[in-house]
């Protein structure tokens, strides 16, 4: 468990870094949106998963101001990559459930200059488990102010399907445990079906993790799929690197 002391001191520090990693539109071949990934390079621990600064943020009630430092910087970053890619950010529960979360995505657009078209917003099926007229309403109206909102490793966890049409959702990200034996009949059947629900709703609909190009071929094929993410394409990388990217992609 990484040290509260530290956390603090490294955001004031910006210590923290973002990294991103592309999705990739497999129609037209070109990246679509990034997605930001936090890293943190402590002094002495070296690289910190943001698996194990987010809960800490969490509890220490640092998640506001950390989740702010990052949909600001993501923003402005995006501002430098071609009209047509979209950054993604992920909002821990916590973050998504804070009382004023339009307000910080109206600010952080502000800000930035972005176009609220250019954000998605990357929530996991644990914030969708209080499913009040709040959860509701805090997505339609991101929503309508123009985000899109994505649901992150979609099949995982609490899981249900009947998440995809009870809330306004825009993208379904299906996660990488899909693709385990997708080379055989069953796990492709399934991984269609769930793809082709969530597109028959209406959703924009991304596979992650893909790492091999037979990968690639066999959830390109019935063209349900509009996106795919995965270490095939690129891993997260720093924000130089993935203009470098976007510059050979557009
Ligand atoms: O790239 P990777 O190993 O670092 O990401 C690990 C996990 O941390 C993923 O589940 C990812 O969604 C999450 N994560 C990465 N960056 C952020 C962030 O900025 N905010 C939140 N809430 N989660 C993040
Ligand atoms: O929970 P979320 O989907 O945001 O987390 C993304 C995580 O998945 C990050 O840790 C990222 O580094 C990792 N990731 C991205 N692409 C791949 C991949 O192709 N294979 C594997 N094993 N992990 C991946
Ligand atoms: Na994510
Ligand atoms: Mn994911």
């Amino acid at each position: 468990r990484v040290l509260e002391l530290d956390l603090r001191q490294a955001l004031a520090n910006e210590e923290f870094e973002i990294y991103y990693q592309p999705l990739v539109n497999l129609k037209s071949g070109r990246i679509s949106t990034c997605e930001a990934l936090l890293r943190w390079n402590h002094p002495v621990r070296g690289t910190v998963s943001p698996v194990d600064i987010i809960p800490v943020a969490e509890d220490m009630g640092l998640i506001v101001d950390l989740g702010r430092w990052i949909l600001r910087k993501a923003c402005i970053e995006c501002m430098k990559w071609p009209d047509a890619v979209s950054v993604a950010v992920n909002f821990s529960s916590q973050q998504f459930h804070q009382r004023d979360v339009l307000s910080e995505v109206r600010y952080a657009l502000d800000v930035s200059g972005l176009p609220a078209r250019r954000l998605e917003i990357e929530i996991t099926e644990s914030s969708l488990l209080r499913n009040t007229q709040w959860t509701h309403d805090a997505l339609a109206q991101l929503h309508a102010a123009g985000c899109r909102i994505s649901l992150d490793d979609f099949g995982t966890g609490y899981s249900s399907l009947s998440y995809l049409h009870n809330f306004p959702l825009q993208k379904v990200k299906i996660d990488r445990s899909f693709l385990e034996g997708i080379d055989t009949d069953r796990p492709l059947t399934l991984l269609r079906g769930v793809a082709r629900l969530s597109a028959d709703l209406g959703m924009t609909v991304v596979v992650e993790g893909i790492e091999t190009n037979e990968q690639l071929e066999l959830i390109s094929a019935d063209g349900t799929i509009s996106e795919a993410q995965g270490y095939l394409f690129s891993r997260p990388v720093p924000a130089t690197r993935i203009r470098q990217l976007l510059d050979a992609s557009h």
